[in-house]
């Protein structure tokens, strides 16, 4: 599939301000791909994919996520959860996207997963540390993307549940198994 192409694609499919944040995060991940030895263009592709369906207005993210049959339990959590997920459905059938570590990255980057591949880290710590990201420990956990991935991504959870639990809101079980996995890691 055409580069170019897609990313016309995409652009079409958000804002300006998330297209720019969609930029961040391709530029992001190849450096991270770069540093930890993953596929840069593979890194890149997910990168570019993995927001596609974050400004469909939510009753047709979740009439879609339905429709495709996608795991149910998600939707008893924060719909903020349904668009990885969807994304790799719908870039799958698009654009023909087969690359299963790609889709895997964009279907898990926001939640995380338990075992997360080398892919599947560089995509959801990219989302956390592109250039336009503003959050109050965002340098620390980009200092700390320079060494350790896991590092960077276990503090990345942490400011997300720090924040889930200040709303009072409920934290998807998946997010917890892979900041537990990422700690087993570490040990
Ligand atoms: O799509 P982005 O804004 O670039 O970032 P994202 O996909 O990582 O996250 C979207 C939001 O999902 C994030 O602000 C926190 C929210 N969220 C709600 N419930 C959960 C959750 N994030 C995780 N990881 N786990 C949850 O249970
Ligand atoms: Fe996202
Ligand atoms: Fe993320
Ligand atoms: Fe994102």
């Amino acid at each position: 599939m055409n580069r170019d192409f897609l990313m016309e694609e995409t652009k079409s499919q958000m804002p300006t301000r998330r297209w720019e944040h969609t930029l961040g995060v391709m530029s992001s991940a190849v450096k991270l791909a770069k540093r930890f030895g993953a596929d840069p263009d593979r890194a890149e592709l997910a990168a570019l994919l993995h927001d596609y369906c974050k400004y469909w207005p939510i009753a047709e993210q979740r009439s879609e996520y339905e429709l495709a049959g996608l795991e149910p339990d998600l939707l008893r959590y924060d719909p903020q959860l349904i668009h990885g997920p969807l994304a790799a459905e719908i870039v799958n059938r698009r654009y023909g996207i087969k690359d299963a570590e790609v889709l895997d990255a964009i279907r898990y980057h926001t939640s995380g997963r338990e075992a997360m591949t080398l892919l599947d880290k560089i995509v959801c710590l990219a989302d956390y540390i592109e250039p336009g990201r503003d959050f109050p420990s965002v340098d620390a956990i980009r200092e700390m993307a320079e060494h350790s991935l896991e590092r960077a991504l276990v503090a990345g959870f942490d400011s997300t549940i720090q924040f889930l639990l200040n709303k009072g809101k409920k934290v998807y079980p998946l997010t917890l198994a892979a900041r537990n996995a990422l700690i087993d890691e570490l040990n």
